[in-house]
């Protein structure tokens, strides 16, 4: 009808350490919203495809070196560039499924034990992006995650690494966000994945606010 506003889409994160199973997931939970006609997009940080997205691709495959807290700031900048499209999504219906985000941001930073760059300084460039509706932080102990193949390539693919990221983490919990066990079989937890995500997605169209980070 003519004039009628649009309910607006639910942003749904998938956050946690290595292999803990966000892009598999995120994935599948994208085609299951949509088999119940929920219209969704599956959207990951860093998104390798913009200028700035290859610059991170480059230092994530170590084709390239960065002063830490520049590699911080590229990383957050990738999500400023995408913030107006990100909005615009949300509020013409779409719902976001996103596969990291400034979760990741400040734990794999603070991570780094750098002087000076500790989660504070690591969130300040993050404060005022879209904050999502529902995070899901998926939980697997490092011996599970170990389970499940090697390490990558890629620069933080090192046990050390993913030990002190996982402190960071934990550092961040806050009591909304959604903690899920993720030593289960795909199909179980997507189960549960499934259900948080129609509750976001029932409470956007219900008229839920968009907030804002740590603010
Ligand atoms: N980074 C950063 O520093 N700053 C930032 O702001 C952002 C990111 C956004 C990007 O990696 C890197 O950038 C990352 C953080 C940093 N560095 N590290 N490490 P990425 O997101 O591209 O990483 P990835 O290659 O997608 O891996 P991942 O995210 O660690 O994995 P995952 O997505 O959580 O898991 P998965 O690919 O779904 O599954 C992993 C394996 O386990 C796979 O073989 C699956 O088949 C298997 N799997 C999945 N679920 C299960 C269950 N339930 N049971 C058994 N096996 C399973
Ligand atoms: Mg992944």
């Amino acid at each position: 009808a003519a004039g009628k506003v649009a309910a607006r889409g639910a942003f749904v994160l998938f956050e946690g350490a290595d292999r803990c199973g966000k892009s598999t997931q995120a994935m599948r939970l994208v085609h299951t919203l949509e088999a119940r006609g929920v219209e969704a997009e599956l959207w990951r940080y860093p998104d390798r495809a913009t200028a700035m997205g290859k610059m991170i691709d480059q230092y994530l495959r170590s084709k390239s070196e960065m002063e830490d807290g520049a590699i911080h700031l590229l990383f957050a900048a990738n999500r400023w560039e995408k913030k107006a499209l990100m909005e615009r999504k949300l509020a013409s219906g779409v719902t976001l499924v996103c596969d990291r985000y400034s979760y990741s941001g400040c734990a794999f930073t603070a991570a780094k034990g750098v002087d000076g760059l500790d989660l504070e300084w690591c969130r300040a460039p993050e404060v005022g992006l879209p904050r999502p509706d529902a995070l899901m932080y998926l939980e697997l102990s490092l011996e599970d995650a170990a389970k499940r193949g090697g390490f990558g390539e890629e620069r933080y693919e090192t046990t050390e690494m993913q030990r002190a990221v996982k402190a960071s983490f934990e550092a961040m919990r806050e009591d909304w966000w959604d903690v899920i066990d993720a030593n289960r079989e795909p199909d179980v937890i997507q189960d549960e994945v499934l259900r948080i995500a129609l509750s976001a997605v029932e409470k956007c169209r219900a008229g839920r606010e968009l907030k804002r980070l740590w603010q």
